[in-house]
């Protein structure tokens, strides 16, 4: 008898590799950070052009373990993991 194989390291680096994807998206510039900036411009190409730059940057300040204003993939993957949990 066969027993289907399960692959679950292989589902979390999907993951991974679908939020990385996600992440290149808003990184225009490829520099490893989304600024304000990035954001803003890639939600008015997505369809959403009420996100202004200090909204954009709320949103990265929300997420922004750091603090410098920047969201680096490490912040933007622990958001990801961490949504609907909020501790602050
Ligand atoms: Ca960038
Ligand atoms: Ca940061």
């Amino acid at each position: 008898m066969r027993v289907k194989k399960r692959t679950e390291g292989a589902e979390q680096v999907a993951d991974i590799e679908a939020a990385r994807k996600a992440f290149e998206r808003y990184d225009l510039n490829g520099d490893g950070q989304i600024t304000a900036a990035e954001y803003k411009s890639v939600m008015a190409q997505l369809g959403d052009p009420y996100v202004t730059e200090p909204v954009a940057q709320a949103v990265i300040n929300a997420h922004d373990s750091n603090g410098d204003g920047l969201l680096t993939f490490d912040e933007f993957w622990a958001a990801q993991n961490k949504s609907g949990e909020k501790t602050a």
